[in-house]
């Protein structure tokens, strides 16, 4: 019996759903396509240097999706369906604080948390869960009715459940049914047929659109697939050429000389797609609705806790700049220092200025956050690495000195000395900020939040509970594989250990 590995599984669902996605959604198609053009263009300009931060295997392939469920019921399925996949909930995102506007969730991502299974394929799955006990959504009826519509829905088949409890125990399926899981789950992440009940419907979208999307409809579906770009910026200009328009910014650190680091992303706003409601009198109609969008991103390097709390300081700071785009000529001195810098960026086939104009060079603000992290973020894999504020796996350098004499046990010294080497590990995560705005973005109105009313308390613990499984921590995620390869190295070069 030929059978099929998790990871092979994880891999074809991923493609599957891709293709599905590719046929409802036309518009992902064109972005699957740019990201494509800019990526081979990255490859011939940067040769190996494009290969980085990930194989272009691996990056070709890659996505992340995301879906939205009403109940802990519904996320112990979600994570039972992942599971089957090898994708384990890593991080506790709080988007009811994180957004301006009322997106009454709280998220995690389903990802594989191994090196090898992400080198292999890295799917992602944003997942969110609606947080109907926050009284600053949702009255004691709302709360009632929200309850008994999602306990009266099922998302996915019982023959679905079962198929990846066997794939998550036996950690493999056979082909047969490999195939027949990976034909359900797309099923059950495609765009409801069903008629949507438009008073029901509408009433969720006073307080909230995303309410709606989550309780007024019979079913889930993936609201957008996020290929990975080697060069947002280029790619940002060229879908803009293509007259498709994008949200005014990249979110996630600004395009810089530096190392790429975390996560930067943008979008395009949802389409109208039509979808058929049933009216108050019982009658049918077709409505539109803008509920699946498009989404693009380029990964960096994974940030310690030292090095995320730069970020968000430097983030914070930057945000405190008038966004302007009169401002322009104000700024003309470190202007002309971050175009020397960006030259350097060219030779190593990084995006050239003609992206810069479009994604940024206009926008106070985006120059605002890159002129301050010219200045105050460390333009250098060996900086971050020795300031302890990215994450990299360490090794000896096969080559190194074997004069006789023996390493000292500093990282600095045994990386500038040419003992040690050290490679990237690439941020697998999310931002809670751009995830605010991705979801902001593509918002019809504000909702309402009632601030008067405390917030219901949701967090890590409570999620993990809800879910029956820990959700993970990032950060000692990242954190456990540096140390492995910091003691390997160590021993392999004969030293206590390495400070
Ligand atoms: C998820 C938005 C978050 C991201 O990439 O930050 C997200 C949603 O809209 O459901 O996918
Ligand atoms: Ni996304």
């Amino acid at each position: 019996m030929v059978m099929v590995s998790q990871g092979r599984l994880r891999a074809a669902f991923a493609r599957r759903l891709s293709e599905m996605y590719g046929q409802e959604v036309p518009a992902y198609r064109t972005l699957v396509e740019v990201c494509q053009k800019v990526n081979d263009g990255v490859l011939r300009r940067a040769g190996a240097g494009a290969e980085r931060l990930g194989s272009i295997e691996r990056v070709t392939a890659e996505r992340h999706g995301a879906i939205r469920v009403g109940t802990p019921a519904e996320l112990r399925q979600v994570s039972r369906i992942f599971g089957a996949l090898g994708m384990y909930p890593v991080g506790f995102y709080d988007l009811r604080e994180a957004a301006a506007s009322a997106v009454p969730v709280i998220s995690t991502a389903f990802r594989p948390v191994a090196a090898d299974e992400l080198a292999g394929d890295p799917f992602r799955v944003f997942t969110s869960m609606l947080t109907p006990a926050d009284p600053r959504f949702f009255d004691p009826d709302l709360r009632e009715r929200l309850a008994r519509f999602l306990a009266g829905r099922q998302l996915f088949p019982p023959e679905l459940l079962e198929l990846a409890d066997r794939a998550a125990r036996e950690r493999e399926l056979p082909q047969e049914q490999a195939a027949r899981f990976t034909h359900l789950a797309v099923q059950a992440f495609a765009l409801g047929r069903e008629p949507i009940d438009q008073a029901w419907y509408e009433t969720l979208e006073r307080i909230s659109a995303v309410a709606a999307d989550i309780g007024g409809v019979s079913s889930t579906h993936i609201n957008h697939l996020t290929p990975r770009v080697l060069d947002i910026d280029d790619l940002y200009a060229r879908m803009t050429e293509r007259g498709i328009t994008m949200i005014d910014q990249i979110q996630g650190p600004p395009r810089w000389s530096g190392p790429d680091v975390l996560l930067r992303q943008t979008s395009f706003r949802a389409l109208a797609e039509p979808r058929a409601l049933r009216r108050p009198d019982g009658g049918l109609t077709t409505g539109s609705l803008r509920v699946r969008f498009g989404e693009v991103e380029a990964r960096g390097i994974a940030l310690t806790r030292a090095g995320r709390e730069r970020y968000d300081d430097l983030q914070a700071r930057a945000d405190t700049y008038p966004d302007s785009r009169t401002d322009d000529r104000t700024d003309d001195r470190t202007d002309d220092r971050t175009d020397d810098r960006s030259a350097d960026r060219s030779a190593d086939g990084r995006a050239d200025n003609r992206a810069d104009n479009r994604a940024d060079g206009t926008d106070g603000r985006a120059r605002a956050a890159r002129a301050l992290w010219e200045r105050e973020f460390p333009a250098t894999e060996r900086d971050l690495a020795v300031e302890r504020l990215a994450f990299f796996t360490y090794q000896p350098v096969p080559d190194r000195p074997r004069d006789g004499r023996r390493p000292g046990t500093g990282l600095a010294d045994l990386i500038d000395h040419g003992w040690v080497g050290a490679e990237p590990i690439v941020y697998e995560d999310f931002l809670p900020r751009s995830a605010a705005g991705i979801f902001q973005s593509n918002l019809t109105g504000q909702g309402v939040k009632d601030d008067s009313h405390t917030a219901a308390d949701y967090d890590s613990d409570w999620l993990s509970g809800a879910i029956g499984a820990e959700v993970l921590d990032p950060f000692t995620l990242y954190e456990s594989q540096q140390r492995r390869s910091l003691q390997e190295t160590a021993h392999a070069l004969g030293l206590p250990e390495i400070t």
